[in-house]
């Protein structure tokens, strides 16, 4: 029952953020759904809090359920909102994220490069990508704790390879010193924007790592949390406009 409750949350609030029931020029807004998927820890919820924010915190705890924030920004100059979604790692929330995968065009696939075994994981992550989400969104592999080079246990070749395998891009970031974070996330947006002409079969494969794009400003941001965790117990509503 309280599962349920939060699934139709999350899908009005998709609605209201989606600037479906809004008029104007808020409709006129393109909005590029993302979902960041990826075991438990690897840093995902930082990743955002980096990208929208520009924060990151040691004291995170495990997200319950899924969250996620919008991010107005300008892309090549064009107007762009960015809904990305947080999900949680462990197991009993997979059919929760799988409620919100409808309509993502892009999925970042975050592992931790100090943590062998949530590379490993990355096989799960991208079958549930090909099981669930059609059309083929744009994808992104992201080795995130880079700050943490002395204890890395995933090679950059092995993941690089791993990419090329399954026609993924690959970067490295850190969202303690928010190294790459903002690149990673533009680029996912613009090859999102990019193949937007493109028909719905079109592979995922998009350009190499090198030609990630530079990040652009950042204007206005919003955080809505649909599910509360225990690090933000007093969830905000989203707010229309109209
Ligand atoms: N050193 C380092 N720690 C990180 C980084 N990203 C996240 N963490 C830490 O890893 C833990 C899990 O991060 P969190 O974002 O909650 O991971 P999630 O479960 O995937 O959402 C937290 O203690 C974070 O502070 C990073 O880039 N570098
Ligand atoms: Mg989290």
């Amino acid at each position: 029952m309280i599962f349920r409750l939060r699934y139709y949350l999350a899908f009005l609030s998709t609605i209201f953020t989606s600037g479906v029931l809004c008029g104007g020029e808020y409709r006129a807004t393109p909005l590029f759904k993302i979902i960041i998927l990826g075991d438990s820890g690897v840093g995902k919820s930082n990743l955002l809090s980096a990208f929208v924010d520009d924060t990151f915190s040691d004291e995170t705890l495990t997200t319950i359920g899924v969250d996620f924030q919008t991010k107005e920004l300008s892309l090549d100059g064009r107007r762009t909102r960015a809904q990305i979604w947080d999900t949680a790692g462990q197991e009993r929330f997979h059919a929760m994220s799988r409620s919100i995968y409808t309509g993502s065009r892009g999925v970042v696939l975050v592992f931790d490069i100090t943590n062998e075994s949530s590379f490993t994981a990355m096989g799960f992550w991208l079958n549930e990508v090909k099981k669930h989400i059609f059309p083929a969104p744009v994808m992104l592999l992201v080795g995130n704790k880079l700050d943490l080079e002395h204890h890395r246990q995933v090679k950059k070749s092995a993941a690089q390879h791993f990419a090329e395998e399954n026609g993924l891009s690959y970067i490295e970031t850190s969202a303690r010193e928010r190294t790459q974070v903002q690149k990673a996330f533009m680029w996912l947006l613009r090859a999102i924007d990019a193949q937007k002409e493109l028909a719905p079969a079109a592979p995922a494969a998009l350009a190499a790592p090198a030609a990630l794009a530079a990040p652009a400003a950042t204007p206005p941001k919003q955080r809505v949390h649909l599910v509360p965790s225990r690090e933000q117990p007093q969830p905000k509503k989203t707010s229309c406009k109209c």
